[in-house]
């Protein structure tokens, strides 16, 4: 009888697990954004003005919907020489965030050229990909109208892949817990593509 009560228990606490990428080019604030997200979901989150470039990775994992839901984020190294190994994860991902730096118009092209690389990969196909025109806050920032005109050229090239660019700064926490919001919702929609594990 106890183990009839447990495996129902267990059943009914099931949660859903998915595991969300984090990638960009180094500097775009990635690691800024996930502990950014870590303080808005009340875990404990490093001081922003103490985070270094990330050489191996960080994990952290945030529940949503009451609990219903787990997402696992990995954020990676987005230097040069790191961004070989990001493709060990697209097999496992469920949802990606491509952070990019508003202020730095001398690389959005490598940016893009990046970014049309990830989409590119087999493996990445039918995953949601979400693009966050980051540093908002800055007066330099380059409008989002500017930075979707030029992934929408990437998204050309994909059929009907669910794709976003959001504004956030992951400094203040403007527009995080939006981010947060339209990748669950996609990654319920995209259950039947790739399904999530459970916890
Ligand atoms: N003004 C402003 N600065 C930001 C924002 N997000 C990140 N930064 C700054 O950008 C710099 C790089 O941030 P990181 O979070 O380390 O960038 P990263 O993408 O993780 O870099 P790598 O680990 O090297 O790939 C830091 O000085 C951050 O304080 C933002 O929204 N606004
Ligand atoms: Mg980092």
């Amino acid at each position: 009888m106890f183990h009839l009560a447990q495996g129902i228990y267990n059943n009914w606490n099931r949660k859903e697990q998915y595991s969300i990428l984090i990638l960009g080019l180094d500097n775009a604030g990635k690691t800024t954004f996930l502990e950014t997200c870590k303080k808005e979901f009340n875990l404990n989150s490093k001081p922003l003005d103490k985070i270094t470039p990330t050489v191996g990775q960080n994990v952290a994992t945030i529940s949503v919907e009451n609990n219903k839901k787990l997402l696992k984020f990995w954020d990676v190294g987005g230097q040069e020489n790191l961004r070989s190994m990001w493709s060990e994860y697209y097999s496992q991902c469920h949802g990606i965030i491509f952070v990019v730096d508003s202020t730095d118009r001398s690389r959005i092209d490598e940016c893009s050229k990046t970014l049309g690389k990830i989409v590119m990969d087999d493996e990445v196909e039918g995953v949601p990909i979400l693009m966050l025109a980051n540093k908002q806050d800055m007066p330099e920032r380059m409008e989002v109208q500017d930075i979707k005109e030029i992934f929408n050229q990437i998204a050309e090239h994909l059929s009907a892949r669910d794709s976003r660019v959001l504004p956030v700064s992951a400094l203040t926490g403007e527009g995080v817990k939006d981010a947060i919001d339209w990748m669950t919702l996609r990654l319920e929609r995209n259950k039947k593509v790739r399904r999530p594990l459970y916890k």
